[in-house]
């Protein structure tokens, strides 16, 4: 090949004996863009193999060949044994203020100034290769590169934990993921064996009550809060420890879907969820958070009648405020998937000075399985190297080798101490008292440190007050939907010894709900379990409905725009415009993705095929039809379907009067929800469909 690049591009590729064209200077194939393998040899032809003869055997000396088969081969790495479906972007955390008074951690203290942040969203039980709407928890992972380091926030989008101790994840996870024999369900936590574990485990019943609310279907990765759940510590320069909590609140508020949304979004779009943050970024509509925090000291903690160390239990907002620290913005896509987003290794271990853990036995199990599952996972203790999880400030030590090392450390200084330097050497670094991390030192008389005990704290025992307290705290239309799931959800377990148990727990949580699950299920009330506390009724907490604290808002939302030949053209452009003006994306959708012809003689092209696009990919429909369209829509169900699953997940509808007939078919009834486009501004359906009408559901479905 040494003998000129130009020759080198007129490739004979065997295929009739054609000669491709001379490959220009600049681009892909130009020498700069040339093909090589991983020794760096340039490619002549990436089409054939090497053979014997035009139609010979292939050869071993193939060495182009075997090098990219041996490599795709080994492409795959284990996924993540938990949270292995996820999507991640780029972005910055910014302090509003100062937080000195009670941390030194370094990004908290300059108002203002960047921290550049990898947040990881996931779904739990399913495999990478599942969906992304199963009722799930959604994991919300976020890595600080701090000037001091790297701090990772591990949550997910619910401020609770299934379980107490560290020592029962493998438990749990066992029985939620796919059955051990058939290999199913994946991604889906209604079968006999999760619900056989968590009706015998009572302190899952709390995380059962969110993860059987609308927090476990989210419309949008962007619409999710999300939790530290544990009680962490700040920190101060005095070494002075404050009790902290930490909370991500969405922009856009919260949003959740309505359960038949999220199974059919589950047919219509497996990748719904990375496709709606990954084109919101694209299109420079950044998803943002607010960071808050909730603080409290030792004296306060031992005032409540539950445990801050116990990751089954909340600090109710209405008890404690969360203070907005500061935001986080997502602007960036990833460059690769696997590079960033698969590889991308996240562990609750990694703090900063100025944070610190508390004694809750369910992260200190944590502290230990992230790192040792990232061998695992990664293949090598090198793993921090990789340019996603490497910090963005010095890192130096000692530790030397293993498999891929990439570093290329100098000197005879692998050790400490050393006096290399007083020869004249490189000494290598050394530990800092005053700025290295220091532990706090906790307190023996908070049962902090003594005898070597395999025991809970009493307040522990109390499963079902917290329970009860989040039940009580949701609309009507929500604790519908909470008895629906769990309805649903028992309904999928074939022993029926597992329901009764999990009745006979609910009854401690709201004798209502007991009874509601029961006749959902057309099954006698159990009597009650014992409960190893009694619960106590405690004040409701309105900072827990999504209904109660929805944003009505079109932002940063998507509407769906059917039309066909003959629709008014003036109509759709104002309605498009109307909504692009409030924030959101419209999506026009026709039978044909070529387009349709507008009633001025005008093409307009699709952004969706109707078959391929039904409506529980939007937040609100515009039916902008003709009387010509409307007849011919009246055949196709798909077009039917449209509107009843519109109208059935309780969202707008705009319409046109000549699309009446179609409504009419989809049994779409009249209410605020249903409002006539007029071309005039379409300020009532902008506002219509910035929400949605709960108050429907009774017309739709029957809720337990
Ligand atoms: Fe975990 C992954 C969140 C308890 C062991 N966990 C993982 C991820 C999230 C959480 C968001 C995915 C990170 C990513 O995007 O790569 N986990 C939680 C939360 C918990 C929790 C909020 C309770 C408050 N986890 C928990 C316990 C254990 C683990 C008690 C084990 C004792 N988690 C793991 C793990 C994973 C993981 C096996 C799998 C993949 C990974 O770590 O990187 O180590």
């Amino acid at each position: 090949m040494a003998d000129g690049k130009d020759r080198a591009f007129e490739t004979e590729h065997g295929n009739g004996g054609e000669t491709h064209q001379r490959v220009p200077e600049k681009g892909p194939h130009s020498p700069e863009g040339h093909l090589t393998t991983n020794q760096g040899i340039r490619v002549s032809d990436n089409q054939n193999s090497l053979k014997s003869g035009v139609r010979g055997p292939t050869l071993l000396e193939d060495f182009v060949l075997r090098e990219k088969i041996f490599h795709f081969d080994h492409e795959r790495i284990p996924e993540r044994i938990v949270h292995a479906r996820g999507t991640a972007a780029h972005g910055y955390f910014e302090p509003y203020e100062s937080l000195s008074d009670i941390t030194s951690a370094d990004l908290f203290q300059r108002p203002g100034e960047r921290v550049p942040v990898f947040v990881r969203f996931s779904t739990v039980a399913g495999g990478a290769g599942s969906v992304d709407t199963p009722r799930d928890v959604r994991g919300f992972a976020v890595k600080f590169y701090t000037q001091q380091g790297n701090w990772d926030l591990v949550g997910n989008n619910i401020p609770v934990f299934f379980i107490q101790d560290a020592i029962k994840f493998p438990d749990l996870v066992h029985a939620v993921k796919m059955e051990a024999d058939r290999g199913y369900p994946q991604a889906a936590s209604a079968h006999d064996t999760f619900w056989d574990f968590a009706s015998l485990m009572p302190e899952t019943t709390h995380m059962l009550m969110w993860a059987m609310s609308d927090r476990t279907i989210p419309r949008s990765l962007r619409t999710i809060e999300g939790f530290g759940v544990h009680t962490f510590r700040f920190v101060n320069d005095e070494g002075v420890s404050t009790f902290v909590k930490f909370h991500w609140k969405p922009k856009l508020g919260l949003q959740s879907t309505v359960w038949d949304e999220a199974l059919k979004l589950q047919a219509a779009d497996n990748d719904f969820h990375r496709r709606d943050l990954f084109e919101a970024i694209a299109a420079g509509d950044f998803p943002e958070w607010e960071l808050g925090i909730q603080t409290f000291d030792q004296e306060f903690a031992d005032s409540l009648p539950y445990d801050v160390l116990d990751a089954t239990k909340i600090i109710p907002e209405e008890l404690v405020p969360v203070r907005l620290v500061g935001r986080m913005v997502l602007d960036r896509n990833v460059d690769n998937f696997f590079a960033e987003t698969e590889q991308v290794a996240y562990c609750p271990a990694n703090i900063v000075p100025g944070i610190d853990f508390s004694n809750d036995p369910l992260l200190q199990g944590r502290l230990f399985s992230y790192l040792d599952t990232q061998k695992s996972r990664l293949g090598t203790a090198n793993f921090h190297q990789l340019p996603i999880n490497a910090p963005k400030c010095p890192f130096q030590n000692f530790q030397r080798d293993g498999q891929m090392q990439m570093l290329v450390p100098k000197g005879r200084a692998n050790y400490e101490p050393n006096s290399l330097a007083q020869v004249g050497e490189e000494g290598g670094p050394r530990e800092c008292p005053v700025t290295g991390f220091t532990s706090h030192r906790g307190r023996a008389e908070h049962g902090e440190q003594g005898d070597k005990l395999r025991l809970r704290p009493e307040l522990f025992a109390d499963h079902y007050s917290q329970a009860r307290l989040f039940y009580r705290s949701l609309t009507a239309n929500e604790q519908a939907h909470v008895a629906a799931a769990f309805t649903f959800e028992l309904s999928k377990v074939g022993l029926e010894h597992i329901p009764q148990r999990m009745l006979g727990n609910l009854r401690n949580v709201d004798e209502d709900l007991a009874q509601r699950v029961a006749d959902g299920l057309g099954m006698p009330l159990p009597k009650k379990n014992p409960a190893a506390r009694e619960p106590i009724d405690l004040d409701p907490s309105p900072a827990l409905s999504i209904q109660k604290n929805m944003k009505p808002t079109l932002e940063g939302r998507k509407v769906g725009i059917l039309y066909a030949d003959g629709s008014d053209a003036k109509v759709l452009a104002k309605v498009k415009a109307a909504v692009e003006k409030a924030g959101a994306t419209p999506m026009l959708i026709a039978p044909k993705v070529g387009g349709a012809k507008l009633s001025d003689g005008t093409m307009q092209k699709a952004d969706g095929q109707l078959a391929g696009t039904p409506s529980q990919t939007v937040d609100a429909i515009a039916v902008v039809l003709s009387a010509e369209g409307t007849a011919m829509l009246l055949k196709e169900a798909a077009a039917v379907q449209f509107c009843m699953d519109a109208f059935g997940h309780l969202k707008a509808i705009g319409h046109t009067a000549d699309a009446k007939p179609l409504l009419d078919k989809a049994g779409v009834e009249p209410d605020e929800g249903v409002v006539a486009l007029n071309g005039n501004g379409n300020a009532a359906f902008i506002k219509a469909a910035s929400t949605r009408f709960f108050d429907r559901e009774p017309k739709v479905r029957i809720l337990p």
